[in-house]
């Protein structure tokens, strides 16, 4: 019999079991659970401390004030006796609610739901020929922080949103730090940064009342997109499957604009960044994730938590596509500059650089994930920027963000955002200085500071501005032509797609345009549709009841690239989450041994069952009941093994759960529920001994794809694995065998 503590099931609140009674004997804070690790210990000028990570937080058995005075009561405030009104002398009452008061800081104006977690970086030394950056030479390992996030919604808003991800990085280099802040989409919605404000006002919730949060189905969006057609390329990765993202851990990152790598002799050349997640390209189907926005908002956090806690770290290549720095910056016909283009890796394969791996997740939110601050002017020698006009625009926004965000000039001491690198910086005072500088020379050249700080040549490790020709030009507000072509990498994407992923993206533009109000608007997107490609755009115009426009532009064809399907390729399933049906009449041996076969292919079981407790009894070993009908939703799991009856529980009625439907089914109705969903978002389902029978009274067909029938757990569940490293039965969309 397997041990049951041996089965990790992630997501206990504290670091140790809590008492039921209130504990009376002080002790010292708890230290941060295994999973946790706080920024390093360094100083605000990036000093190793070496003080333990947790030295920041509390210390002491006792509550005291903010200056370290011990308190006697802090549930009352000071009164004028037990009826009287609360004296303004208490000091105790105003600290906790002024400091209450101001516990928030602006959320991102873009980007402000996010999940963190710490990692390191190990390069493999593949791009040392091209670039002399040193957390890029052979086996050097550079820890990270890393932020994924949506970008439309705000802070508390929903994780499974259809929206772009970013995918923000921040290695910890000797050199300094070096920030790469992504996307999951590789090409961008403006050619131009000025137009940033204009994208964000049209996506953000309409001013008047402030709705739809988090959203891109609504007329303002539409409008714009629809107006300013260099935003069609990124609004069609949107509309794929790469808007609803399976889980953080199974997204590609891209760095979207075009970078220079500088070699030690001075010698560029033009590369773009890629992050390969080593769990495959995985995304939701639409109506999952509408149900998880409602049955669990933190979806993609919980699932980056949860993961890095049961040690199933996510893992990403980095790699990248290398270009000739030529004059005119361009490639196969792509202009490099251009950040509403992508290069079709098939035209330039993807090398991997290093392996980023995330083994922590943070120990306190705010502290680390949320006051974390990107920048991508924060470069190390050896990597330097382009004349991209969005990325220009980049290098002067983020940093100005991070002054208002975080309260001015000295975000980088906060210590998430710590160099691990010595810092020297003739930056001195102003709001939140927690660096105690010494010294009376704060200015170059000095000689009262013995002349320090120095400058540091090319060979002392200084980053040196590649020295690039600027042409002889004219003062004007213009895009090159080659940026005018706006259909043509729209149509190369939907075109490589498979059938089963265009269906998706036919779905989701008809379902956005049918929540505009504002037929114009719809007729105008699909006019677009119409010049990117003539199927797609009748698919959608059919959905929405209007007639398909006419093509009004001359698209040229390029060749499509497979490569962006995410459909035909197996991946390892470390991470995934089953779902065990199981009540009264199972087979607990099995439904034991499952358990473990799950666990040590790294995969989290989830025991579900009629009621809250224990299968089989606490005193003889029993299997604890990780969901109830109640609460279980098939969202939650990958696959669905059935191993019980699946009668109706005790609470199948209505009026003790909506979902609960008829008592008087065979099967109790939130376990059709279940399986009826999996089925419908093409998940693996397996049944053995009475579970087989619950599987047939859900109406799931005896040779559909992706369902495994056996007498025993060893026959199911290895199949079951099987089935979930291709991510889905694809089978079962109707596009896939048409
Ligand atoms: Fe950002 N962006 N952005 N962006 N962006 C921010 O910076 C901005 C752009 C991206 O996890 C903000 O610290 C402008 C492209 C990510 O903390 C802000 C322009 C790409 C994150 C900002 C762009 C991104 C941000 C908000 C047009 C993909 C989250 C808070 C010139 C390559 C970083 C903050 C995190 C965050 C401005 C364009 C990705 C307001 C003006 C292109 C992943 O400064």
């Amino acid at each position: 019999m397997p041990e049951e503590s041996a089965i990790n099931i992630p997501g206990a609140p504290a670091g140790e079991p809590p008492a039921v009674v209130e504990p009376t004997t002080p002790r010292e804070p708890l230290p941060p659970k295994p999973d946790q690790q706080g920024p390093e210990a360094v100083s605000p000028t990036g000093s190793p401390t070496g003080a333990p990570e947790h030295s920041r937080a509390q210390s002491g058995q006792y509550l005291t004030t903010a200056q370290g005075l011990r308190l006697a009561d802090t549930d009352h405030s000071l009164k004028a006796g037990p009826r009287g009104p609360i004296l303004l002398q208490d000091h105790h009452l105003r600290e906790k609610i002024t400091h209450f008061d101001h516990e928030r800081i602006p959320e991102r104006v873009v980007h402000a739901r996010g999940a963190g977690a710490h990692g390191v970086f190990r390069s493999y030394g593949t791009a040392a020929n091209i670039t002399r950056a040193g957390f890029l030479a052979k086996d050097v390992e550079t820890p990270v922080f890393v932020r994924f996030s949506t970008v439309l919604g705000s802070r508390g808003s929903a994780d499974t949103v259809r929206d772009t991800r970013g995918f923000s990085t921040k290695f910890y280099t000797d050199e300094g730090t070096y920030d790469l802040v992504g996307n999951n989409i590789p090409v961008f919605f403006i050619q131009d940064g000025i137009k940033f404000p204009d994208i964000v006002h049209a996506a953000k919730p309409h001013p008047d009342r402030e709705i739809p949060q988090a959203q891109s189905a609504h007329d303002t969006f539409w409008d714009f997109v629809s107006l300013h057609t260099e935003a069609q390329a990124h609004t069609m990765w949107n509309m794929s499957d790469r808007g609803i993202p399976r889980s953080y851990r199974t997204m590609e990152g891209f760095g979207v604009h075009t970078f220079r790598l500088v070699d030690a002799e001075g010698a560029t050349t033009l590369v773009k960044f890629h992050w390969k997640p080593k769990q495959g390209v995985h995304s939701l189907v639409w109506e999952e994730a509408q149900i998880i926005n409602g049955m669990d908002p933190d979806f993609h956090r919980r699932d980056l938590a949860d993961a890095i806690e049961a040690g199933a770290y996510p893992e990403w290549e980095l790699g990248i596509q290398t270009f000739p720095d030529t004059e005119d910056q361009m490639f196969e016909g792509i202009d490099l500059l251009d950040p509403t283009k992508f290069v079709p890796e098939e035209l330039a394969p993807v090398q991997a650089i290093g392996l980023m791996t995330l083994n922590a997740n943070p120990v306190n939110y705010f502290a680390e994930t949320e006051q974390v601050a990107f920048h991508p002017g924060h470069l190390v020698p050896g990597i330097d920027v382009t004349n991209d006009p969005l990325l220009q625009v980049r290098l002067f926004s983020y940093l100005d963000t991070q002054i208002s965000r975080l309260g001015g000039p000295n975000f980088a001491q906060i210590p998430i955002n710590r160099p691990q690198a010595p810092v020297n910086d003739m930056l001195r005072d102003g709001m939140h200085q927690t660096a105690v500088h010494s010294g009376v020379a704060p200015y170059r050249p000095n000689s009262l500071d013995g002349g320090c700080p120095f400058k540091a040549g090319a060979d002392l490790g200084s980053f040196v501005d590649v020295p690039e020709a600027v042409a002889e030009a004219i003062k004007q507000r213009k895009n090159p032509a080659s940026f005018d072509d706006h259909f043509s990498q729209p149509r190369l994407f939907f075109r490589s797609l498979t059938p089963v992923e265009q269906d998706h993206v036919i779905q989701a533009y008809t379902f956005e345009l049918g929540k505009c109000y504002e037929k114009p608007v719809r007729e105008r997107q699909l006019l677009a549709l119409a010049n990117i490609d003539a199927s797609l755009c009748a698919a959608v115009a059919r959905g929405l009841g209007l007639p398909a426009p006419e093509a009004t532009e001359d698209v040229p064809d390029a060749q499509p690239s497979p490569a962006l399907s995410q459909l035909g390729k197996t991946w390892p399933v470390a991470g995934r989450v089953v779902g065990i049906v199981a009540d009264g009449s199972s087979d607990l041996e099995a439904v034991r041994d499952a358990r473990k076969a799950l666990d040590d292919a790294g995969i989290v079981p989830l025991v579900i069952a009629p009621a809250g407790g224990t299968l089989g009894g606490e005193s003889d070993g029993g299997i604890p009941v990780q969901r109830t009908y109640l609460t279980a939703r098939s969202t939650e799991f990958d696959a669905v093994i059935v191993a019980g009856s699946g009668a109706p529980a005790d609470d199948a009625e209505q009026g003790l759960d909506a979902k609960a439907g008829d008592p008087g089914a065979s099967l109790d109705p939130r376990v059709v529920l279940l399986l009826s969903e999996a089925f419908r978002h093409a998940k693996a389902i397996g049944a053995w001994g009475s579970g087989s029978a619950g599987v047939d009274a859900a109406s799931i067909p005896d040779d559909a794809a992706g369902v495994v029938r056996g007498d025993t757990a060893e026959q199911v569940v290895p199949q079951i694995q099987e089935l979930l490293a291709a991510h889905r039965a694809w089978e079962r969309f109707p596009a896939a065998t048409s």
